[in-house]
């Protein structure tokens, strides 16, 4: 059989074009070869969520600080109403797929009843002490089929040991704590922030680290991969997931889930670089896009009227998820421990615009012509477009990086969202396209992209009509494989 085939092969080298492709029908081509760098399993499970929730809760919420000193005395976390049901039921209205608590903020105080210090809810008078938030929050996510995730900040600016060798060894052992108890985790996230001046057990003083040796970063997220395989880990520069450079929950217009963070460490960021990320770098590194529904990442009754509207969410959501990355949207408990009524509201607004926008493709199941299909075969064919799988996917020949497609609606619909996906399974292989209309027999250009990757979504300010659109594929490093093209007409 192999020498057989071998023979075959060799001899396909030596035949006229039009005869090597019918030759090439016979023994079918395979998948196209993988470009650059590619997700991991974990990274495409993380990927697939493109919008999850942070909830900034603990003492600053009592003391109206953003960054507490770390000489709150415990009690102060005293929620009045404490639901975590409710909260999470809220972040559901809001299509939250995950959750991520602040377990630990700056302060050093800690939501659950760590036996690694006294900075603790245990020392809370509130329930006498019994309460662990994060298991509450962890159960009810679980309960209402939302991810969980945690934020541990390395800086503690309560501990007396922070700044001596000891307290990376601490830092490890809260995180083991939160690796071990509450479940399955989809994400953890380590702050950037950290070294500055604090309580540090009394001594009420300025401790700066180096950023680069301090932690041992490589030890800590080793410990995550042994005790939480799954989980995707944060941090300014990954390993799985880079800080998008800002925290106003957008990537840049451009944006490569590729990055080589070469030089760079935690805490130590290069905005502009991180926000774009580069072509063709050396490792698949995408971004989230953190931001707070409000202008403090706690909960402040002087910011009650600052809450972001749902179209302004819906504005992040197109600017993070829309270029590849995921949105990090924080909502803040109050001091009852619900959300406030303002931030519920219009979260589940968000959450209404996203479901009615999304909720219907007109370009669903519709015809599609394309100038090319990889070795002819219907299972590389330009259907899967419109067949609602982000792993199916349209592939031309080798070789072939600038086709295009003519999708046929049937009837004149009205849109004014463009959804693209990559199959990135197969890395990011698309620089630019362009999306063409139908309009008065002729081809009139309605928008351009450059990077696709996950997903991107194109908007144009007023809904367009048209019973064909075309897509151009005008720049791609190889052959493109591409798994979506979605039409959307924006809830109002
Ligand atoms: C920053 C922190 O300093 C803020 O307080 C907040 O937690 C934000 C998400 O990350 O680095």
């Amino acid at each position: 059989m192999t020498t057989v085939r071998v023979s075959r092969r060799r001899f396909l080298f030596t035949l006229p074009v039009s005869r090597q492709l019918a030759a090439n029908a016979l023994e079918p081509v395979g998948a196209p070869a993988s470009f650059g760098a590619i997700p991991s399993q974990r990274q495409l499970r993380w990927h697939e969520l493109e919008y999850y929730a942070f909830l900034h809760f603990s003492v600053n919420t009592f003391t109206g600080l953003e960054w507490g000193y770390g000489d709150e005395d415990p009690s102060v976390f005293s929620p009045t109403a404490f639901d975590p049901d409710a909260i999470v039921s809220d972040l559901r209205a809001g299509a939250a797929r995950g959750v991520i608590l602040t377990c630990k903020h700056h302060d050093g105080f800690c939501l659950w009843p760590t036996r690694t210090t006294e900075h603790c809810i245990r020392n809370s008078k509130w329930r006498d002490g019994k309460a662990d938030v994060v298991r509450e929050i962890a159960e009810a996510a679980r309960r209402q089929g939302l991810k969980f995730g945690v934020y541990l900040s390395p800086w503690d600016r309560n501990s007396a040991l922070y700044g001596s060798p000891q307290y990376p060894e601490l830092y490890r052992a809260q995180l083991r704590e939160l690796l071990t108890q509450y479940g399955p985790l989809f994400e953890v996230w380590h702050d950037g922030a950290n070294g500055g001046d604090g309580y540090y057990g009394g001594a009420r003083e300025k401790r700066l680290i180096d950023k680069r040796t301090y932690y041992d970063w490589p030890k800590t997220w080793n410990l995550v991969r042994e005790l939480q395989p799954d989980a995707a880990i944060f941090s300014d520069v990954g390993p799985d997931i880079r800080w998008v450079g800002n925290e106003a929950g957008h990537a840049a217009e451009t944006c490569w889930a590729t990055y080589d963070p070469a030089g760079r460490a935690v805490g130590d960021a290069r905005p502009e670089e991180s926000e774009r990320g580069s072509r063709g770098g050396v490792q698949w590194l995408p971004p989230e896009c953190d931001v707070s529904i409000r202008p403090g990442w706690f909960w402040h009754a002087a910011e009650d009227l600052q809450v972001k509207a749902p179209s302004e969410l819906l504005s992040l959501y197109y600017q993070s998820a829309g270029r590849g990355g995921n949105l990090l949207l924080n909502i803040p408990p109050d001091r009852r421990g619900l959300l406030s009524a303002g931030d519920a509201a219009s979260l589940r607004g968000f959450g209404d615009l996203l479901h009615r926008t999304f909720g219907r493709n007109f370009a669903a199941g519709a015809k599609v012509d394309v100038s090319n299909v990889r070795g002819n075969q219907t299972r590389f064919g330009g259907e899967n477009l419109v067949a609602g799988d982000r792993y199916k996917y349209w592939a031309t020949d080798d070789g072939v990086t600038t086709p295009n497609a003519v999708i046929w609606l049937g009837r004149d619909v009205q849109f004014n969202v463009v959804r693209l996906r990559e199959d990135i399974r197969l890395g990011q292989r698309i620089d630019a396209v362009e999306i063409d209309l139908w309009k008065a027999g002729a081809w009139e250009t309605f928008a351009k992209a450059t990077s696709v990757g996950a997903c991107r979504l194109l908007k144009t300010r007023v809904p367009v009509s048209t019973d064909r659109v075309r897509l151009r594929i005008t720049q791609a490093a190889v052959s493109p494989a591409l798994s979506d093209f979605g039409l959307f007409l924006e809830a109002h």
